[in-house]
């Protein structure tokens, strides 16, 4: 499969309501778009790296220049006979897993279309559709209730709430009280310390299904502290960039869930392999979100379609984001289920290229 071309641009989405998590506030989503033309067909790539390092280090500037410094130019008239080929491409480059992930998910969309594939038949997935649930930003407490409200009278699997030091215990109360038999969750997006840890504990009477990610992004060895005095399970999000990171965390017992980001780890092969990993350890994983277009999100779909995505996910319906989207279909769950998209092969979802055009900021052609 020679690459012919490649394309990249900057997308600007105005998000319909403020998100809000304990690292700042995002109103508008903006991403790199990322796509590889090759025997007359085009895979797509969305980057989740934000403007700036305040989810984990990659910026969209310093992706943006290794792409078009070190990689792009480099696959021009190449030919890789799988994804396999173009990883080893990228492999030697340190760090830039997100960036990384743009054109291993923009190949594997490629190579699915050529064999005329589903993408989630060729990373081996055995659904058609996605049980998801809610990530609800942080807001006072009336403003949940009413959140969490709408969320299961819409049928969602799971509700997850951001919480931050002094936004915590008293929030959960409130939503328990209101909720006593909801799949419940939270998400500290690495807010807390280990002398939180009495904290922490007290969050064990709420009956949640994991605290995500309470500790630092780059910790592996304080969350096995925290682990071990919870029965709550803890979830890794941030701490896990790779396989081998998976393997510390669950060697060390510092999780017993994982959240997989595609888009975090380096692409598919990558997910991929820390999916088998936590099945190996009878660890549970699901598939985080990054608020992505269309794009991102039937990538995140065909992957959370692999077996050992047994907990419901974050990729909700696009309408709750935005108002419109760059893809002509609408990804849109019913009753907390997600179906795999599958208009065409590869990712099965198809741009809308006037309102691409309309929110591309900036593009740059690579022949
Ligand atoms: O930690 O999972 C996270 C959004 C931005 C940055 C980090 C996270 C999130 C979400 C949103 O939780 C998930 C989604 O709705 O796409
Ligand atoms: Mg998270």
């Amino acid at each position: 499969l020679r690459i012919d071309s490649a394309e990249l641009r900057l997308v600007r989405l105005p998000l319909l309501t403020p998100f809000v998590i304990s690292t700042g506030t995002m109103t508008e989503k903006v991403f790199p778009l990322l796509t590889l033309r090759g025997e007359g067909l085009e895979g797509y790539g969305e980057g989740v790296m934000d403007v700036l390092p305040d989810y984990l280090e990659e910026t969209q500037a310093g992706a943006l220049d290794f792409l078009r410094q070190a990689v792009l130019p480099g696959l021009i008239g190449r030919r890789f006979a799988n994804p396999a080929e173009i990883a080893a491409e990228l492999a030697p480059w340190r760090g830039h897993r997100m960036a990384k992930a743009m054109v291993e998910m923009a190949f594997w969309d490629l190579w699915a279309k050529a064999l005329n594939q589903p993408l989630s038949a060729l990373l081996g997935g055995v659904r058609d559709a996605v049980e998801v649930g809610v990530s609800l930003g942080i807001a006072d407490i009336p403003t949940t209730l009413e959140r969490v409200e709408t969320a299961v009278a819409s049928g969602y699997r799971r509700v997850k709430l951001k919480i931050k030091r002094g936004h915590d215990l008293k929030l959960l109360e409130a939503v328990r009280g209101r909720f006593p038999d909801i799949k419940l969750t939270v998400d500290a997006n690495t807010d807390y310390r280990l002398p939180d840890l009495p904290l922490l504990v007290q969050m064990d009477r709420f009956g949640l299904d994991y605290i995500e990610q309470p500790l630092a992004f780059d910790d592996i060895h304080d969350h096995a502290k925290v682990q071990a005095r919870l029965t709550t399970a803890i979830c890794l999000d941030e701490s896990i960039r790779s396989a081998t990171d998976a393997r510390k965390a669950l060697v060390a017992e510092a999780a017993r869930v994982i959240n997989i980001k595609v888009g975090r780890v380096g692409g598919f092969a990558e997910a991929r392999a820390i999916h088998d990993l936590c099945a190996a350890f009878d660890v549970p994983v699901w598939c985080g979100g990054m608020l992505e277009s269309g794009i991102g999100r039937a990538q995140n779909i065909h992957l959370a379609s692999l077996p050992n995505f047994s907990k419901p996910g974050d990729t909700s319906s696009a309408s709750r984001y935005f108002t419109k989207d760059i893809i002509e279909q609408k990804l849109e769950s019913d009753n907390g289920l997600m179906a795999v998209p599958r208009h065409g092969p590869g990712l099965g979802v198809t741009l809308d290229r006037s309102f691409l055009d309309q929110v591309t900021g900036a593009r740059e052609d690579f022949r």
